[in-house]
């Protein structure tokens, strides 16, 4: 069981994001448990303040360390990265992190427990990402209003990695990324749309000939939205 808890100022944002698809039938098998948490219940002053004036000016407001630090302590235990344990991750998600991949989904999938950390407004305190997280993770090279559609995106690329939570899909699925290359183009019925035909080989059902279809198809597709996959 994967136990997935979300630190965040949002979590409503939350409420029905994990209720579709796989995510909802992982946790309905007991393979997963996602808890969205409100860092505001860590502050201990009357108006729950999370956030504060840079040091040395600028613009924007940053979150202050200790409801962070408060929330990850209650939920792991561990007052620092070093105290810690090996199946456990604390995750800040930040456009600072170092960008989020597939072996890396691969890797949190085999843990008991990842603590996600959503920033918001200008950023978070850097004492976060430099003594207590273990990963500090970014989607990619965009800007996102903070770190809660990043936390939903890395749930969604863990959980169907579980062993159990596609069933026997999940070997091909990661064979398709680890060859390198985008899938290959897909098409069903009708077989003419609009003026718009299904490749003919896929209807001859000479198995050997679609297969190679689907393996130029495939590097064609790459080569044109992606040329950097084949470098
Ligand atoms: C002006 C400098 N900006 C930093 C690049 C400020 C800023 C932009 C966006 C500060 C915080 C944010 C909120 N974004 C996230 O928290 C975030 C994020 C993202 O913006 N892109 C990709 N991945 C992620 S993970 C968290």
């Amino acid at each position: 069981m994967l136990r997935v808890d979300i630190i965040t100022i949002f979590p409503d944002y939350f409420r029905e994001a994990f209720d579709y698809g796989i995510i909802r039938r992982a946790k309905a098998a007991g393979l997963v448990d996602i808890q969205p948490h409100d860092l505001r219940s860590w502050t201990s002053d009357r108006h729950h303040v999370v956030d504060d004036r840079p040091f040395g000016g600028g613009d924007g407001m940053v979150l202050k360390p200790e409801p962070i630090f408060a929330a990850v302590e209650s939920l792991t235990s561990a007052r620092r990265r070093e105290d810690i344990p090996g199946g456990k991750r604390v995750v800040l998600l930040s456009p600072q992190g170092k960008q989020f991949t597939q072996s890396q989904a691969s890797e949190f999938a085999k843990c008991e427990q990842l603590v996600l950390i959503c920033g918001r407004y200008e950023g978070v305190d850097e004492r976060v990402a430099e003594s207590l997280v273990t990963d500090e993770v970014s989607i990619g090279d965009y800007v996102l209003s903070g770190g809660e559609p990043a936390a939903l995106v890395l749930v969604d690329a863990v959980i169907r990695l579980i062993p159990g939570a596609l069933g026997s899909e999940t070997s091909a699925t990661t064979e398709s990324f680890s060859d390198g290359l985008l899938d290959y183009p897909h098409y069903t019925r009708p077989p003419e749309f609009e003026n718009m035909r299904v490749p003919e080989v896929l209807l001859t059902g000479h198995h050997a000939d679609i297969a190679k279809w689907r393996r130029e198809a495939a590097e064609e597709k790459t080569r044109k939205n992606r040329p950097d996959l084949l470098k």
